[in-house]
């Protein structure tokens, strides 16, 4: 079963966003940094080409480096695009960015460059914007969905930025895609049972990053094998139990998402360049 998670709003968005991009002078994409691909939407993919933008890797101060840098090649050498990972609460990097953008943009300094912040839900879009206006603009929040309007705001520089709601598209496939999705925090924790999140959350990091498990859960030593042996490990370790002393798994579940999500679990990339078959991109 394919992941569908298309609330009303974001159906209007989409349909709003193909003329309202063509009236701005540039993109800044915001995607997670670490998941970049997954987290690039196909939709906006079409309707941006020949448009000036800007990958944005956000949350880069909890993904990967190497995998990161890497993605940063990837866009730049071999897609042709602006690349920059962020860490979207600090004011350099991010104002660094978006004067990269907007360096591409050939106009007369007396114009103003309007530029659109796009991209899937939870990415960061609305911290990026309060931390480049230097104030609370835009309501952020650990949910997706948290922006419901285009919102405009004056920046320096003779620039103004238009805030967007994060979209998806109507069906997320393949259902690996919708997890490590869902795992990131870009799909309605409604819309994905938690335990099916944990559960592709705890094999991959059993294959990828057995370091971090270790260290965070440090009972886990030695690993256990399987994903929901360490789903229960985690659980009765840290006391998420129904009546009984039997482990509540949805307990169990949520706590390994919420390390995960933070960072607290380490700097996680859930696709490397490697991992992806270019030919089958989203373009
Ligand atoms: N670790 C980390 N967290 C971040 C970063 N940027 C944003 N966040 C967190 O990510 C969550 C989502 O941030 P928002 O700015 O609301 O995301 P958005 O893209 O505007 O989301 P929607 O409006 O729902 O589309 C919040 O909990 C932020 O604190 C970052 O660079 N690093
Ligand atoms: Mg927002």
């Amino acid at each position: 079963m394919n992941i569908q998670w298309f609330p009303g709003h974001m159906l209007e968005t989409k349909n709003q966003l193909k003329s309202a991009i063509s009236r701005v002078d540039a993109l800044f994409e915001i995607v997670d940094a670490r998941l970049p691909l997954s987290s690039s939407n196909p939709f906006l993919e079409k309707i941006a080409r020949g448009k000036n933008r800007m990958k944005v890797l956000n949350k880069a101060d909890i993904a990967d480096p190497e995998a990161t840098q890497a993605w940063l090649e990837y866009f730049s050498r071999d897609r042709e695009l602006l690349a920059a990972a962020v860490c979207g609460t600090r004011a350099q990097e991010a104002s660094h960015a978006l004067e990269s953008l907007v360096s591409q943009v050939d106009r007369n300094r007396a114009r103003k460059a309007k530029v659109m912040v796009v991209g899937i839900p939870n990415t960061g879009k609305s911290t990026i914007l309060n931390t480049l206006a230097g104030r609370k603009v835009a309501k952020t929040g650990n949910v997706p969905a948290v922006t419901r309007h285009q919102q405009r705001t004056s920046l320096k520089g003779n620039i103004d930025i238009y805030d967007t709601p994060g979209i998806l598209w109507p069906v997320i496939e393949p259902r690996q895609r919708g997890l490590a999705l869902a795992a990131s925090g870009a799909i309605s924790d409604t819309a994905v049972d938690y335990h099916e999140i944990a559960y592709f959350a705890a094999q991959f990091l059993l294959e990828r990053y057995p370091d971090c498990l270790v260290e965070r859960y440090p009972f886990l030593d030695p690993l256990p094998g399987d994903p929901q042996t360490l789903i229960e490990s985690v659980g009765a370790a840290r006391g998420c139990l129904k009546k009984g002393g039997h482990v509540d798994y949805q307990k169990a579940s949520q706590l390994i998402i919420r390390d995960l999500r933070s960072g607290r679990l380490g700097r996680i990339s859930f696709e490397t360049p490697e991992d992806i078959n270019i030919d089958h991109d989203t373009d």
